[in-house]
């Protein structure tokens, strides 16, 4: 099966079915999606879920497909464990995309007055969101002078019948291209494409070292070339097998009031005069399903957690060859998890500013482990912290790192008028690893490994039989 968003959603209920949950009923898209799957994520639960019925369109719409890193790591062929070194290693080498003549994208072609943003359940995810955001769109550009392809993930706030808004922050590649484009007072053409196999989303959203690159990356991520087609309006490639792609070009100069809308740490932020789109075509399948993620929730951290981590695990190996893992917790984006084997006792402050230093952005909190410790087990993370930790001497505070940074409220200063002003970021290190050799620390506690690695617990336990006791 060729990879993308349906060849995924195939690939969950088959070799994990309870990962995925169907829904028959009718739903609204204007609160209806993100009132079930905020309840789930109440109950720490993150299944997909499939909307066949979507109030007001005729598409059915998943959230959540990319929620877990079981699944993310299922999409790259690796495991939890791996996937961070696994992605550090394939970003090394990039795969071009190839070019197609045609593709299911191109089944249906709506341009002009046709091209209704309507047609798609776009939904309204959270009670302040100023409206419907289309959340799960990877937008598609080129850079005016070079002609490379660019893209990335954005928030697309429907602003009319055939108007997009665009959120750009400051670093990313997205924005500046516009800021070109705008210089010379030309429009600039986009695409945005929606729903494929995860690797495709994971490539737009990776840390690349300079502008573009992102359709090479999600060639390496795969183990195989994207495949390209030529867009129906604008001068642009678009992945052949994406569900959805919408075309258009953004005014030079212009803009229009975006926003309030949930972001990812949880808090609705960045409202204000933004560029944006003005619709030309939708191409899509003739049974497009919509891919929609879910904002500020897990879906949004994990996708965007995944590729830093990636990133992470290749800046830290560079200071410390003895890096065993990397994670950034699916519930928090602002704190990350070192493992490394200890050489020396500059190595764990080592590792933790170069994490520090690829993810200024966003991290706030670094915990560095010995190998014995599963970073992925945050219980086993936090026992190092109490047992293998010294306050006085293990605790780092680095004042004004980052910024200054606008999503994250922490980095907010409020002056006597209640007015908030973004100010400069501060980090926080925690040294959780054993002192190292010669100094030597007691032996951790565990049944003898050959026996725990040769019982068979499956063949042991029986249920217990109530009778067996009397009272
Ligand atoms: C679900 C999701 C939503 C995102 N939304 C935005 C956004 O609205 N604005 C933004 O600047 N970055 C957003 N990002 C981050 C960018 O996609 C990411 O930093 C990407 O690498 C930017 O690419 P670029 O530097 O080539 O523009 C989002 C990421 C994810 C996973
Ligand atoms: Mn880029």
């Amino acid at each position: 099966m060729a990879k993308d968003l349906r060849a995924f959603i195939h690939e969950i209920a088959t070799t994990m079915p309870d990962e995925i949950q169907l829904v028959t009923e009718e739903v609204d898209p204007r609160f209806g999606v993100t009132a079930l799957a905020g309840k789930l994520a109440q109950q720490q639960r993150f299944p997909a879920l499939y909307f066949t019925r979507m109030k007001g369109s005729d598409l059915p719409l998943v959230i959540n497909l990319t929620a877990s890193y079981e699944r993310l790591a299922l999409a790259l062929g690796t495991t939890v464990a791996e996937m961070a070194t696994a992605y550090g290693e394939r970003q090394a080498k990039p795969i071009p995309p190839q070019v197609v003549r045609d593709g299911p994208v191109r089944e249906m072609i709506l341009t002009g007055e046709r091209a209704k943003l309507s047609l798609l359940p776009i939904p309204t995810h959270n009670e302040l969101d100023s409206g419907a955001y289309i959340t799960g769109g990877v937008l598609i550009c080129k850079d005016p002078d070079t002609g490379l392809h660019n893209s990335g993930m954005y928030r697309h706030e429907v602003q009319a019948e055939r108007q997009l808004g665009v959120y750009f922050q400051g670093s990313h590649h997205g924005g500046a291209i516009y800021k070109r484009y705008a210089k010379k007072n030309r429009p600039m053409e986009v695409a945005i494409a929606i729903g494929h196999y995860p690797t495709f989303m994971l490539g737009a959203v990776s840390r690349l070292p300079g502008l573009g690159g992102e359709f090479e990356e999600a060639g390496a991520l795969l183990g195989e070339p994207l495949e390209l087609v030529k867009a129906e309006t604008v001068d642009l490639m678009v992945p052949a097998r994406a569900e959805i792609v919408i075309e258009g070009e953004m005014p030079p100069r212009e803009t229009h009031f975006e926003g309030p809308f949930g972001e990812w740490p949880g808090y609705y932020v960045a409202e204000g005069e933004q560029p944006f789109i003005k619709v030309k075509a939708i191409t899509m399948r003739k049974d497009a399903i919509y891919y929609n993620v879910f904002p500020a929730s897990q879906e949004h951290l994990v996708l965007g957690s995944l590729p830093r981590m990636g990133s992470i695990y290749r800046r830290v190996k560079e200071s410390v060859p003895g890096v065993v893992n990397v994670n950034v917790p699916a519930h928090a984006r602002t704190h990350c998890y070192v493992s490394i084997k200890k050489s020396s006792e500059a190595d764990s402050k080592e590792a933790a500013m170069a994490a520090l230093k690829t993810e200024p952005e966003n991290l706030r909190f670094v915990v560095v482990v010995d190998e014995d410790v599963d970073v992925f087990n945050e219980s086993q993370v936090m026992w190092a912290v109490g047992t293998r930790f010294r306050a006085e001497k293990d605790l780092t505070v680095i004042p004004n790192f980052s910024g200054p940074g606008g999503l994250n409220p922490s980095n907010w200063e409020y002056g006597v008028d209640e007015s908030r002003k973004p100010v400069m970021g501060s980090a926080m290190i925690l040294d959780a690893t054993m002192p190292a050799p010669p100094l030597r620390f007691p032996p951790r506690t565990k049944p003898p490994e050959e026996l725990v690695s040769r019982v068979e617990p499956e063949r042991l336990l029986k249920r217990f039989d109530p009778k067996l006791v009397k009272s």
